[in-house]
């Protein structure tokens, strides 16, 4: 049995250069450290990621409060727990709080301890951290996931307004997870080419998550045509599968769609989505509709759900109540995974499983504001959740997670599944 005997929370930068929380936490078997990250184009029913508002320090995103959380009300209840007590764990923060959305500590000062806790109590198991998560979890054996790389950034992560958010790419036809890595930052260097021929220097700037985001390049067939002409360029061509996240609850305005100069309703919405499936070969589709626009979620899992894959992110934040309200409407097939959404490891989990046990897929994702923390690596595969959503081959908040992915695989090496195409199959009920 291993021991908490010190809990620590500082403040540290994120990817863009926010502040964020960074927590410690020792044990006889050394320091776990997990960092919080941050999304831009959260949803309203996350739960609350608490700032500290004095706009004389980060122009208001401080994170002191959440930290003298940590430090004042959260560790002392802590300490002397045996760090493989997960669950009792996050149950005490819980209760602590004791609120439904986490607004009195803030979900940003509850979920890295609770991440350092995971890690503290895989090392206390001498297990690795996916690992020991599938042990919390209860799969065997482990799964590498496919990656959706996101190479053209655009809406929040990107400066703009009324545009789709991500354009990733799926290596579905890699043997493995280290060729479907290669064959990702192949096509991206690929895209780089076309966009700087086409756009000059200015074709290669880059978003929040590593795409590229040239300026007034909103179109998105013209953005997933020079995708496919970078996999084509690069010969990949009908190995890869298309994901987007058009963020949609960030250009919806009272009952209206707006991307670019166009106006949609929500059927008219629908009939975008089928059209483009029509056209390219998209596999997934995120947050297609808005977060309270239930009944064209309904329809849209109608009209495409047996094709692609349905994902809901803002629609779901990560909570279970919510899923279960999508679950009995049929709003989706598949569900994002993000463990600042919903505020703890156990409840991450609850949410894989409920989405598992419905044969939904979960997607483990990213945040737009991310650290170097890798820890979503271990949680897709300690889960088998089949995919992870996190940016593209670059940058080093982003290329944490799969370096780590390319670790675990090596480690596991013939224990170690990718599911390819088939990322959908492994989970019907
Ligand atoms: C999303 C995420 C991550 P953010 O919408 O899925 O890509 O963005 O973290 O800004 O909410
Ligand atoms: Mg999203």
């Amino acid at each position: 049995m291993s021991e908490i005997s010190k809990i620590k929370a500082r403040e540290v930068l994120d990817s863009r250069g926010n502040p964020t929380v960074e927590v410690d936490i020792i044990t006889e078997d050394g320091i776990f450290r997990a960092m919080t990250p941050s999304g831009a184009s959260a949803g309203q029913y996350e739960a609350l990621e608490l700032r500290d508002g004095d706009k004389s320090r980060y122009l208001g995103k401080g994170t002191l409060k959440a930290i003298e959380n940590v430090n004042k009300k959260i560790a002392p209840k802590l300490i002397g727990f045996d760090p493989v007590a997960q669950e009792a764990i996050d149950n005490i923060m819980l209760k602590l709080d004791g609120t439904e959305n986490k607004e009195k500590f803030g979900a940003n000062a509850i979920l890295p301890v609770s991440m350092a806790v995971t890690k503290a109590g895989a090392a206390s198991k001498k297990l690795g951290l996916y690992q020991y998560i599938g042990e919390l979890f209860g799969v065997i054996p482990y799964m590498l996931p496919v990656p959706m790389c996101n190479v053209i950034n655009g809406g929040k992560h990107a400066g703009q307004e009324n545009s789709i958010q991500e354009h990733m790419l799926m290596p579905t036809g890699a043997k493995n997870f280290f060729e479907g890595v290669r064959m990702v930052s192949e096509s991206y260097h690929h895209l780089a080419k076309i966009l700087k021929e086409k756009f000059g220097a200015g074709g290669i700037l880059i978003g929040d998550e590593g795409g590229f985001a040239p300026v007034n390049f909103v179109d998105v067939s013209e953005r997933l045509d020079l995708m496919l002409k970078a996999v084509e360029n690069v010969g990949y061509d009908g190995m890869m599968h298309i994901a987007l996240d058009p963020a949609s609850s960030e250009f919806f305005y009272d009952g209206t769609y707006k991307i670019g100069k166009k106006s949609y309703t929500g059927g008219e919405m629908v009939d975008f989505y089928v059209d483009l499936c029509d056209k390219y070969p998209i596999i997934s589709i995120e947050d297609g509709l808005a977060e309270d626009d239930w009944d064209f979620w309904v329809e849209i899992t109608k009209k495409l759900g047996t094709k692609i894959q349905i994902v809901g992110d803002d629609l779901f934040v990560t909570n279970t109540k919510r899923i279960q309200k999508g679950i009995k409407l049929g709003a989706a097939n598949s569900v994002l995974i993000k463990l600042n959404q919903i505020g703890t490891v156990t409840e991450t989990l609850n949410a894989i499983k409920m989405a598992q046990d419905q044969g939904w897929t979960a997607v483990v994702s990213h945040r737009s504001g991310e650290t170097e923390d890798s820890f979503i690596a271990d949680l897709v595969v300690g889960t088998s959740a089949g995919q992870i959503k996190t940016g593209a081959p670059a940058r080093s908040d982003r290329n944490a997670k799969y370096n780590q992915l390319l670790r675990i695989e090596e480690e596991l090496a013939e224990d170690a599944e990718y599911p390819g195409v088939d990322f959908r199959i492994y989970h019907l009920a």
